[in-house]
């Protein structure tokens, strides 16, 4: 598990400007109904011993529903044809003599068909088990429309009868969800690349990018419903290339600069409800990546109000991060912490990546400086680069092994070498003979989650190696959709897919924001 890091001392400067044009950009979401288009049932077979044997699953047409009869322990699982997010309704009956019990009903959200196999009583991770989606439902009087409260995020939803009674059985009329989302896949212009895998990871993307897009840019519609920096800067990119929703990237990036804490720091997450509510938990590298998602923004907008306004709060961040270098002008290793997220890989030592993200997070600095004619500005971030260049390669270089490592340990890893090479520590063919070495030493240490992939394909395609980050793209976000992806997951390990950072598979996120960028890349840098 993740040490934890809370803060001794937490407190927020609420900026109610920034606030309040943060809740005017606040969206209407899109709805869509939508029906399941199959029924799917565990067939039950006898052998000769008479001992029940499972046989895999029978499909059946939607129309077969209303005709069905349900008692005690029997179930089915409705198939929506996609990864959904919404609110689920259902028109129940019962049929026989008169109802003379409630109905108790056990519902279960999906959003692999996996999923369906495990069981949540057994669940021990070390993040709350209520993010399972799972429901019992009494009703008492039917025929009944049961509106239930809660948002899911799944594709498959099983239906369970804990309990009618002797004397009656359950019939489903109907059942129909509202999807919601910020935005509409139609809107979205067709990928103009011809390869049918690309075209599948674009359209996986996408998917997953408009199901995280709800009232802020969720991090996961399941877990954790809430807006994260470093998810934001990822989703937004994707944003920009698909859906092109400028008002909900403004508004999140006025959420985190209208919250700052103690002395101006930025927090690493976000709550919305039920009022806007900074988390106790600052993110060194997600803070300096604000200035980052800025540029971004800028880019794509020019908007100069939001520029201006905001370009107070990224500068504070690299401050902020320049405070905490130690003498010899290096990041502290705070590895045992919860302190700089890079990837979520085991073991993983962050210290010098950690330095990395600075260097690189100052580089977006003095573009925004340069945007905003701040010469002394310019001046300062400049030499604090070159200094910390040169801290990186005398810190951090081992000339023998020819890669960057980190910690006391000397740890080589990829996340390690990748960032550093974002930081552009070296030039660009120093940088290529580093990524090439790395695929070939394939250290240990390896990457987790699609997040630090992100950056890994990024550091490809900045060192000149484009036709291989499509091969890897292909290869790492092709697994997952050759593993039966409708939306890309939260973690993905091709050597262990059974990795979860919180103990158990069962509460991690099929539907991940930060997972959607290969659309980011394929039109960004390859669309024709
Ligand atoms: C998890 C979430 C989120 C991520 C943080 C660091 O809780 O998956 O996406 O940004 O970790």
């Amino acid at each position: 598990m993740a040490a934890v890091c809370i803060l001794d001392e937490f407190e927020v400067h609420n900026n109610e400007e920034f606030l309040k044009i943060a809740e005017d950009l606040k969206p209407e979401l899109h709805t869509t109904t939508v029906k399941p288009v199959k029924l799917l049932e565990h067939v039950k077979t006898h052998s000769d011993e008479a001992e029940p044997e499972e046989k895999g699953m029978r499909e059946e047409e939607l129309s077969a529903l209303p005709e069905k009869v349900f008692k005690k322990d029997d179930s089915i699982i409705l198939d929506f044809g996609d990864h959904q997010v919404g609110y689920v309704t259902m028109d129940l009956e019962s049929t026989g003599s008169h109802q003379d019990a409630p109905l108790y009903l056990y519902l279960r959200f999906a959003e692999r068909l996996d999923e369906l196999d495990s069981d949540p009583a057994e669940y021990n991770g070390w993040i709350s088990k209520s993010w399972l989606q799972q429901e019992h439902v009494h009703v008492d009087v039917l025929p009944a429309r049961v509106e239930l409260p809660r948002r899911y995020a799944f594709r498959y939803m099983e239906i369970k009868v804990i309990d009618v009674s002797m004397k009656f059985s359950l019939v489903i009329r109907d059942v129909t969800l509202k999807a919601v989302s910020a935005v509409r896949q139609e809107d979205v212009e067709p990928l103009a690349i011809d390869d049918p895998m690309l075209r599948k990871i674009d359209r996986v993307s996408v998917r997953t990018l408009q199901n995280c897009m709800q009232d802020v840019f969720e991090d996961g519609p399941k877990r954790d419903r809430r807006l994260w920096l470093g998810d934001l800067r990822l989703q937004a990119r994707a944003n920009y290339q698909t859906f092109k929703n400028y008002d909900l990237a403004k508004r999140c990036l006025y959420l985190f600069a209208g919250m700052p804490f103690n002395e101006g720091k930025l927090s690493a997450c976000l709550f919305l409800d039920p009022k806007p509510e900074p988390d106790d938990t600052y993110l060194f590298d997600y803070a300096l990546l604000f200035g980052s998602a800025l540029l971004d923004y800028y880019e794509e907008t020019k908007d100069e109000k939001t520029l201006k306004d905001l370009y107070p709060t990224a500068m504070r961040q690299i401050e902020i991060g320049l405070d905490y270098l130690t003498e010899d002008n290096i990041v502290p290793d705070h590895s045992d912490e919860f302190w700089c997220f890079v990837d979520w890989g085991d073991g993983l030592n962050s210290q010098a990546a950690s330095l990395a993200i600075l260097i690189y997070s100052i580089r977006y600095g003095i573009r925004l400086a340069q945007i905003m004619n701040d010469e002394e500005r310019i001046s300062f971030l400049k030499k604090n680069e070159d200094e910390l260049k040169k801290s990186a390669v005398e810190y951090f270089w081992d000339e023998e092994q020819q890669m960057f490592v980190s910690g006391a340990e000397r740890q080589i890893s990829w996340a390690t070498q990748i960032w550093m090479i974002l930081a552009r520590v070296f030039p660009q063919e120093k940088n290529r003979e580093l990524i090439l070495r790395t695929i070939e030493v394939n250290p240990d240490i390896r990457m987790v989650t699609p997040y630090m992939y992100h950056h890994y394909i990024d550091a490809l395609i900045r060192s000149g190696e484009k036709e291989r980050a499509l091969d890897e793209m292909k290869r790492y976000w092709g697994g997952m959709v050759n593993d039966g992806a409708d939306t890309f997951w939260e973690v993905y390990n091709p050597d262990n897919k059974d990795e979860s950072p919180y103990g158990s598979v069962m509460i991690n996120s099929y539907c991940h924001a930060w997972s959607c960028t290969p659309t980011y890349f394929l039109r960004k840098f390859y669309n024709a």
